[in-house]
C-alpha cells in the first residue's frame, strides 16, 4: 500500500476560521474557537486521515500588523508554520473579501520559496450570495497563482470534503507521521490551559482576553481515575484580577465550571479543576510565558 502524509498549514487573517476548519478536518476540537480575533496564539497540530493519506493540519495564529511582543511572536509562528509546511491553505472570509490584511498576506506568500503549493479556501460562504464568490475567486487568482480554489464553510461543513480529498492527493508519498488514532500533537496540559483561555475569552470583554494567559501548573492522576488540574490565570493588573474573579468569585467560578465540563468530555473522565488568578504586570515580557504558550520569545523582539 502506498501511503501519503504531509503538513498542511492553514493561514489567514485573525477570525478567518482556521481553527474551526482544523477541528472540522480532525473531527474533534483540538483548537479553541471564539468570535474574537487573535484567539489562537501558537501553532496547533491536528491530525486527520483521508484514505491512505495522513494530513497534519497546522492551525496558526492569525496574520495581522503586530504591535506588542506577543503579537510579533504570534505572527512569526504563523509564517514559520507556512514555511515548514508541504501545502499552504490561505483562508479568506467571503463577506470581507480582499482587505488590506489579505493584501499583506499575499505579499508575504510571494516572498516564500518558489514552487510551494498554495491553495485558496474562501470561507464562510454561508454568509454571502454565490455571485460574490465568483468575483472574489477571480480577483484573488489574479493576484496570486493558487494551485486550486475551494469555497467552503468550515462551520457548516460545505466544501470541506472536496478540500480534504484534494489535499490527500497532494501530500507526498511518505509513511504516516503519527499513529493512526492520534488526533493532536499538543501536550494535554496545554490543551487544558487553552480550554480555560477559551472560556475566559468568551466571557470577558474588550481588551482583557488579550492581556491574560493561562498555564497548567500541576496535573495529578488520582486513584479513582479522576484528574486534579491546577491552573494559573496571569493578568496584568489588580483591576483585571477583580474582573476575572467577579463578585464573590462568581465569574471565575462559572469559567471554571465551563472549562471543567469540556475537559471532562475531552478526557472522558472526571476532572477537578482549580483556578488561581495572579497579577503579573510584566508577563508579556517574560520568556517563560512564551515557552509555555509554545512560542519563541526571540521572535517577539
Ligand atoms: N458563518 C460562519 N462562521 C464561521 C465559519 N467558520 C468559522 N466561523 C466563525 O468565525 C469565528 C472565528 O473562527 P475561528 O476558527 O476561531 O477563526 P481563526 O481563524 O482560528 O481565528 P484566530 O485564531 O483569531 O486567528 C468563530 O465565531 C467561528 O464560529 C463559517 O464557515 N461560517
Ligand atoms: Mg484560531
Amino acid at each position: 500500500m502506498t501511503t501519503r502524509a504531509g503538513f498542511v498549514a492553514l493561514i489567514g487573517e485573525p477570525n478567518a476560521g482556521k481553527s474551526t476548519l482544523t477541528n472540522r478536518m480532525v473531527g474533534a476540537k483540538v483548537s479553541i474557537v471564539t468570535h474574537k480575533v487573535q484567539t489562537t496564539r501558537a501553532r496547533i497540530r491536528g491530525v486527520a486521515m483521508e484514505g491512505d493519506s495522513q494530513l497534519v493540519f497546522v492551525d496558526t495564529p492569525g496574520l495581522f500588523k503586530p504591535r506588542r511582543r506577543l503579537d510579533r511572536a504570534m505572527v512569526a509562528a504563523a509564517w514559520g508554520g507556512a514555511a515548514d509546511a508541504d501545502i499552504i491553505v490561505l483562508l479568506v472570509e467571503a463577506h470581507r473579501g480582499i482587505t488590506e490584511g489579505v493584501e499583506r498576506i499575499l505579499e508575504g506568500l510571494a516572498d516564500l520559496p518558489q514552487g510551494r503549493t498554495v491553495a485558496l479556501a474562501i470561507n464562510k460562504i454561508d454568509r454571502v450570495e454565490a455571485k460574490v464568490l465568483l468575483k472574489l475567486t477571480e480577483d484573488l487568482n489574479e493576484r496570486y497563482a493558487f494551485a486550486k480554489t475551494f469555497m467552503i464553510s468550515a462551520e457548516k461543513g460545505h466544501g470541506v470534503k472536496d478540500l480534504r480529498e484534494w489535499l490527500a492527493g497532494e501530500v507526498p508519498e511518505s509513511p504516516w507521521l503519527y499513529p493512526e488514532d492520534q488526533i493532536a500533537d499538543l501536550p494535554m496540559r496545554t490543551i487544558a490551559a487553552e480550554i480555560t483561555r477559551e472560556k475566559l475569552t468568551l466571557r470577558l470583554h474588550q481588551e482583557l482576553p488579550y492581556q491574560l494567559t493561562v498555564e497548567t501548573e500541576s496535573w495529578e492522576e488520582r486513584q479513582d481515575g479522576s484528574a486534579r488540574i491546577d491552573q494559573v490565570i496571569y493578568v496584568m493588573r489588580d483591576g483585571h484580577k477583580g474582573i476575572v474573579l467577579g463578585r464573590k468569585g462568581e465569574t471565575v467560578k462559572a469559567i471554571g465550571q465551563a472549562a471543567r465540563t469540556e475537559l471532562e468530555e475531552f478526557l472522558g473522565r472526571k476532572v477537578h479543576l482549580f483556578l488561581q488568578v495572579k497579577v503579573r504586570e510584566n508577563w508579556l515580557e517574560e520568556a517563560e510565558r512564551y515557552s509555555e504558550m509554545g512560542l519563541d520569545f526571540k521572535d517577539g523582539n
